[in-house]
């Protein structure tokens, strides 16, 4: 039988690493199979690509500071959820929330948070799904638990979420308002478009439709 093991007994940084990264490849997989599964049930593919990261260790003492936490493998198990990171890039917002469905469906996953940046944009205009979730890793004598952060966004909020990370960055936090304010105006017309690319989609697939009920109706006369 496997005993449950705290974090606080893997104490090596190395073994730490190893886990998320274990972590993102059990997560992975699971990602590809749910949307190899949905091609060949619906001939469609609701993720377009998936990114995976593990956080660099400059980036994880960064944010411990940012909360006030001293830096020490146990805080950082603790207090960073990011560590190892999903991006799922997806056409249509209703892809989004389809996905999230289907990840919480997962017995083996653990649904610790959710931040919907969808239905509240941050201030930024930033918008993206966020899911905290854990998925148990099976080693030789234990069962470890860790934390991955899944993102899920449209490709058009992928566009604006990388180039305002590059622009934001050079200001380190302190953007003049016009640029802040410019880039929320662009956050809005990646909106409109995502809106636009989706009703279009909805209309196409309403005309097909239409098209294949006259094809088995001029078939039965
Ligand atoms: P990186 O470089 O992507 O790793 P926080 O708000 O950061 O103190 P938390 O709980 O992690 O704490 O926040 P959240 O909002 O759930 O997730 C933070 C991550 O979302 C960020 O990670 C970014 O990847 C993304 N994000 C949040 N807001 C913005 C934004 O305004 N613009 C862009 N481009 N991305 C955003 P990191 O660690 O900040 O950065």
């Amino acid at each position: 039988e496997h005993a449950i093991r705290n974090y606080e007994d893997v104490d090596s940084w190395k073994t730490i690493m190893f886990l998320y990264n274990s972590a993102l490849k059990e997560v992975g997989t699971k990602l590809e199979i749910l949307n190899d599964e949905f091609q060949h049930v619906h001939q469609y593919n609701p993720i377009e690509h998936i990114k995976t990261r593990v956080k660099t260790p400059e980036s994880i003492v960064k944010k411990l500071r940012k909360y006030g936490y001293e830096t020490s493998i146990e805080n950082m198990v603790k207090y960073v959820n990011d560590i190892a990171g999903v991006r799922l890039i997806c056409s249509f917002t209703s892809d989004i929330y389809r996905l999230a469905e289907m990840i919480g469906n997962q017995s083996d996953l653990k649904v610790l948070a959710i931040k919907d940046y969808i239905k509240n944009p941050k201030d930024s205009g930033y918008k993206s799904y966020h899911m905290l979730v854990s998925v148990p890793i099976f080693l030789s004598d234990s069962v470890v638990d860790t934390k991955v952060e899944i993102q899920i966004r449209t490709i058009a909020m992928d566009f604006w979420a990388s180039l305002e990370h590059k622009i934001y960055y050079k200001f380190e936090g302190n953007a003049p308002e016009y640029i802040s304010k410019d880039l929320k105006e662009c956050a809005e017309m990646v909106s409109t478009l995502d809106d636009k690319m989706l009703s279009l989609n909805e209309a196409i697939q309403k005309s097909l439709e239409e098209q294949e009920e006259l094809k088995t109706e001029s078939k039965k006369e």
